[in-house]
């Protein structure tokens, strides 16, 4: 199929610092569209009819037609009547940041509840604007916008989606009860919940494959890889993982959708499961890209997001990723306990990285050695598969050893201890 040639049109306010036609532009991409102009209008504020303002839209018209484009691409949520009043001046198809996200959302859902998150959302947001929408899918069929998941065709009766939107919201409701046992099976076992969150093609899933990898965890398995890519939302389903600890004890890392600017209203309502694990975490990643141009721009988005998803004050460690591309190479000692700077790829100071997770999650830890009698060989046994042991050493009487132990466990050894190390 041909791809859509598309020209973006965005208004820039007097208080806005940028405008991300850059984004916009990586968004059409990734719905399959090609860029061919890009337009910026400074207004005061949005025209309530027109958007960009009538004159501005008659200008865009002649781009239309002369430029030959199919799709006028808006990088603000537009109402159906905006939709409706910009297309009959143009002639070309009219699609908003919100519904092309949508369409982005709607290619790349692979599971079912990923599938029907997407299909409420595309619902929600199809329901104010049943006007705009009518005339632009009866012209042009299929495309930017258009698509559902699966690619099944996007309903447009009234009646029929409210039922629809009822349908979907009890069957999400049936698939999270299983999330709610597993996260219930978690509390018990006292597994602590990292959440690793930020801005669409941080690497966080690179992130979550690189710790499952370091030498405490040492999972080899290439099936339990989670996927990532050179694009926006690689990511749509929340991803759990294990991961062991430097002093050896585990947590479950997750890993889920990427945020954006303008994030749908509609796609965080829909993906509110899927975001659930962020609200019920221990810990949040904040992971950023440090090489990117708007790195402010995009943290603040993501603490906003993560406010919006749950009001518990949750700690948040703050990692920059991709230093290995950074232009400052200072960066890679400069980190704290609170702030890290990683290369997700290149696997540099991940160790440092889940060093801290684990004194956040678990406190400090100290090696020490230990001597544990015959009678209780069980206790060592445990600490092989739970603890990191080392110079483990048979007497006849009983086995010593040196081992990490956390400072909230140490008394339960107190009997076996021969001293700390000094290592
Ligand atoms: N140079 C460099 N590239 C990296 C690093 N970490 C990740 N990447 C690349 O960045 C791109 C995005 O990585 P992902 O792990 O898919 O990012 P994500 O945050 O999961 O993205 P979404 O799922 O789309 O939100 C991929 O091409 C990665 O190879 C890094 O440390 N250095
Ligand atoms: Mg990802």
């Amino acid at each position: 199929m041909n791809k859509e040639r598309c020209a973006l049109v965005a208004v820039c306010l007097p208080n806005e610092e940028t405008n991300d036609m850059e984004e916009l532009k990586q968004l059409v991409e990734a719905a399959n569209g090609i860029v061919i102009s890009s337009i910026v209008q400074n207004r005061q504020s949005i025209d309530i009819r027109f958007y960009a303002g009538r004159g501005k839209i008659k200008e865009i018209a002649e781009y239309v037609e002369t430029l030959e484009i199919d799709t006028l691409v808006f990088n603000d949520e537009l109402s159906g009547s905006q939709i409706r009043n910009i297309e009959e001046i143009t002639g070309a198809k009219v699609v908003d940041r919100t519904s092309l996200i949508l369409d982005i959302f709607a290619k790349r859902a692979f599971t079912r509840e990923g599938k029907l998150q997407v299909e409420l959302a595309q619902l929600k947001y199809s329901l104010p604007r049943l006007i705009g929408l009518n005339r632009n899918l009866s012209r042009l069929a299929g495309g930017i916008g258009t698509r559902g998941p699966g690619e099944q065709k996007l309903e447009l009766d009234r009646r029929r989606i409210k039922a629809k939107i009822n349908d979907i919201q009890n069957e999400l409701s049936e698939l999270t009860k299983g999330r709610e046992t597993k996260r219930k099976q978690r509390v018990r076992r006292q597994v602590p919940v990292i959440s690793i969150v930020g801005y669409t093609n941080a690497g966080k899933s690179t992130l979550l494959n690189t710790m499952m990898e370091s030498e405490y965890s040492n999972v080899k398995a290439e099936n339990k890889k989670v996927f990532s890519d050179d694009m926006v939302f690689a990511t749509l389903d929340t991803e759990l993982r294990k991961v062991r600890l430097p002093g050896g004890r585990r947590a479950v890392f997750s890993d889920t959708v990427g945020f954006i600017k303008k994030l749908p209203t509609e796609i965080i309502e829909a993906f509110k499961e899927t975001l659930e694990e962020i609200k019920y975490a221990d810990l949040i990643i904040h992971l950023i890209d440090i090489n990117d141009e708007n790195v402010l721009n995009h943290k603040e988005t993501t603490t906003e997001l993560i406010g919006k998803i749950t009001d518990r004050d949750i700690p948040v460690l703050t990692v920059y990723n991709k230093i290995d591309k950074a232009a400052n190479n200072k960066l890679i000692t400069a980190s704290t306990y609170d702030v890290i700077y990683i290369s997700a790829k290149n696997k540099l100071n991940i160790d440092v990285l889940l060093e801290a997770v684990d004194f956040k999650i678990n406190g400090e830890k100290h090696k020490y050695t230990l001597k544990i009698p015959n009678s209780n060989i069980k206790e060592y046994y445990w600490l092989c598969d739970n603890r990191f042991v080392e110079d483990t050493e048979f007497d006849g009487e009983g086995v010593n050893f040196n081992v990490i132990l956390y400072d909230d466990e140490k008394g339960r050894y107190g009997n076996y201890l021969k001293g700390e190390s000094n290592e």
